[in-house]
């Protein structure tokens, strides 16, 4: 029966079976038999042209398909074309990364790095898996044949590419961060972000001059959050998530672990405008400075849930997708608070004003801050439009 309708709808033309499709919707007199075609052609309509942008089971929207299909609409972003290794690399990191955290507790993968005894240069001990994704995630990307510098979370000062395998992008990132919640099973997440080559440090003839070289070199990372020509996070919880932009709107792909490939699941994700969840550790409280004193009471005076899970990954995504407000600000101990800028907060920034949201310190958007350090810490307050403003008022009434 079903397919009878098909190729009797299929031979008309898409007008005549719009039109005939309508007229059974507004007229009520029809008979059932006219009304159960038209509406078969209706459907034929809509499912004969399903949304690129959307996975199907029949026609699923991998990463790779995604970012070439962006390349040919979106010409103007001339760097989609080198997105789709870059991409493919750190896709390829996230999955083996995931796998990793979900098999921690049957590979003897919890814990400390060396017992304790290795601690990075930020003088955090480093976990097992801290070590292990960063080196998961350095070797995608070198083999990307993209990367010229990378710079990690995880290593004293941005690595060089060999040559062999070198290109001219730069990537810093947070190979895993919220690690210290890997060991009770809690999301964790990867940061990261990219930005064009550093022309000074790559083309320059260096010969023996290694050591100046490096520091060129490590000035090349230095780049604000407006230099940014990609960034993204992956989340490992109860699904694994890739979420990304390349400048022109946020899009979310799901791990589909029966097939092993990141789907489309989430097309141009906007973040609401309001939200009534803020996400800050309360324990900070009594360091932090009047203003944000005022607004934490102010929230709760409205009535707002409290949620943290002290993974940013984990925070800002529930953020992105509730609505609501995430931030680590400053207070009397340390003054620019705790988060990194250039593998947590320039990269978040960008996803979350892409998605329309707002980002900013209290009183500079993160977004310009040009880096003076590669491990420098800024306070990060950012999430939907109208309680970010609010703080960002805040801040300029108390000058
Ligand atoms: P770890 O990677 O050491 O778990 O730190 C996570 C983090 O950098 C960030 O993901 C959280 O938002 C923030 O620190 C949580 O810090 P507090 O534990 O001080 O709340």
């Amino acid at each position: 029966m079903q397919m009878a309708a098909f190729v009797g709808s299929a031979a008309l033309g898409c007008g005549e079976v719009r039109a005939r499709a309508a007229s059974a919707r507004t007229a009520p007199a029809a008979g059932r038999r006219t009304s159960r075609r038209a509406a078969a052609a209706l459907s034929m309509v809509t499912s004969a042209k399903p949304s690129r942008k959307m996975s199907t089971e029949t026609s699923p929207v991998t990463l790779t398909r995604f970012i070439i299909e962006e390349g040919m609409e979106n010409a103007d972003l001339i760097h989609l074309k080198d997105m789709e290794n870059l991409m493919a690399a750190i896709a390829l990191a996230c999955k083996k990364i995931s796998s990793l955290v979900a098999r921690a507790g049957l590979s003897n993968l919890t814990g400390l790095e060396e017992g304790g005894g290795s601690i990075n240069v930020q003088g955090e001990e480093q976990k097992k898996l801290d070590v292990l994704s960063n080196e998961v995630l350095k070797n995608a990307l070198r083999f990307s044949g993209k990367m010229g510098i990378m710079a990690s979370e995880e290593e004293d000062k941005p690595v060089l590419v060999d040559e062999l395998t070198s290109g001219s992008y730069i990537a810093v990132f947070d190979p895993l961060d919220g690690s210290s919640n890997i060991d009770a099973n809690i999301a964790t997440g990867t940061i990261f972000g990219i930005f064009e080559d550093n022309a000074e440090c790559l083309t320059q003839d260096w010969e023996d001059r290694i050591e100046e070289r490096e520091l060129q070199c490590m000035y090349g990372t230095m780049q604000p959050g407006t230099n940014l020509v990609a960034s993204g996070y992956c989340l490992y919880s109860s699904a694994c998530m890739l979420v990304l932009t390349f400048g022109n709107g946020v899009h979310g792909f799901t791990l589909d672990p029966t097939i092993g490939e990141f789907l489309l699941t989430h097309y141009d994700m906007k973040i609401p405008e309001d939200g009534k969840i803020y996400s800050f550790n309360e324990a900070n409280e009594a360091n932090w400075d009047p203003v944000m004193r005022d607004m934490l009471s102010r929230w709760k005076e409205r009535g707002y849930s409290s949620r943290y899970i002290g993974s940013m990954v984990g925070d800002v995504h529930r953020t992105l997708m509730y609505g609501g407000i995430f931030g680590y600000p400053g207070d009397k101990k340390n003054k620019t608070g705790k988060l990194r800028l250039l593998y947590e907060a320039a990269p978040m920034s960008h996803i979350i004003e892409q998605a329309g949201g707002v980002s900013t310190t209290g009183t500079e958007r993160i977004m310009d801050l040009n880096p003076q350090a590669v491990h420098q810490r800024v306070p990060v307050i950012l999430g939907s439009k109208n309680l970010v403003n609010e703080v960002v008022e805040a801040y300029k009434q108390a000058k």
